[in-house]
């Protein structure tokens, strides 16, 4: 081996060297941050209250500000109100707060339906707002923003929800989509038809909202009445 070559050896031996230490660190790096995130997951789980004070940042709100559908027949409930939504980045589960007033009061004590669905276009008021919001593909009631049934009180509903399966997060979150009300009860995908499988057979779309982000505010002040009830 003449000495050129030598040297040529020895620096690529160091090269490589510097690599092993390189990647070396990085792995290193990779696995501090895992556990990293590891610890997070755990506070979150065993102390949720204390992970929301410190990570306050990483709670999402959003809200959906709701209106009757334009050209809603005369003499339907004139649905207004708010959906609001909660989450903690990226491991919880989202929970909800339904504020909607409008309904009739007295006898009639019908089911209301209420779903996210897929767009977020009001352009032909609720009816352009698309199918039940599906993302993996199954049968109603199974959709993520099958939220069921509810039974108005003196035209009112005021209901926290949680241990949602939507979400605020990643390639599936909600954000941006709608959230409709029926005039009709759901029927849970019971109905024998494949409406039923579709929708709930739930009926003619009486309000619905877009879901944006909000401050955590909002979802306080709704959340705070909702306790005084
Ligand atoms: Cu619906
Ligand atoms: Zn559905």
């Amino acid at each position: 081996m003449n000495s050129g070559m030598f040297l040529l050896l020895l620096t690529g031996l160091t090269l490589c060297m510097s690599d092993v230490t390189k990647q070396e660190e990085s792995s290193d790096l990779a696995i501090k941050e895992t556990q990293g995130q590891l610890n997070l997951v755990w506070m979150a789980i065993l102390y949720p209250h204390i992970y929301e004070h410190l990570y306050e940042g990483n709670w999402t709100y959003a809200t959906c500000e709701v209106t009757p559908s334009a050209h809603l027949e005369a003499g339907k409930p004139q649905v207004t109100g708010r959906v609001l939504f909660k989450q903690i980045y990226p491991h919880g589960k989202l929970e909800a707060i339904f504020y909607l007033d409008g309904f009739p009061t007295g006898t009639d004590l019908n089911g209301r339906a209420i779903h996210i669905h897929q767009f977020g276009d009001l352009s032909r008021g609720c009816d352009s707002t698309g199918g039940h919001y599906n993302p993996f593909q199954v049968y109603h009631p199974h959709h993520p923003g099958d939220f069921g049934n509810f039974y108005p009180k003196d035209g009112q509903i005021r209901t926290l929800m949680t241990n949602l399966q939507a979400t605020l997060f990643g390639a599936q979150a909600v954000l941006g989509r709608s959230v409709v009300i029926h005039e009709n009860e759901d029927d849970m995908g019971k109905g024998n038809n494949a409406a039923s499988l579709e929708s709930g057979n739930s009926g003619k779309r009486l309000a619905c909202c877009v879901i944006g982000y909000c401050k955590k505010e909002l979802w306080e002040k709704a959340y705070a009445e909702l306790l005084q009830i």
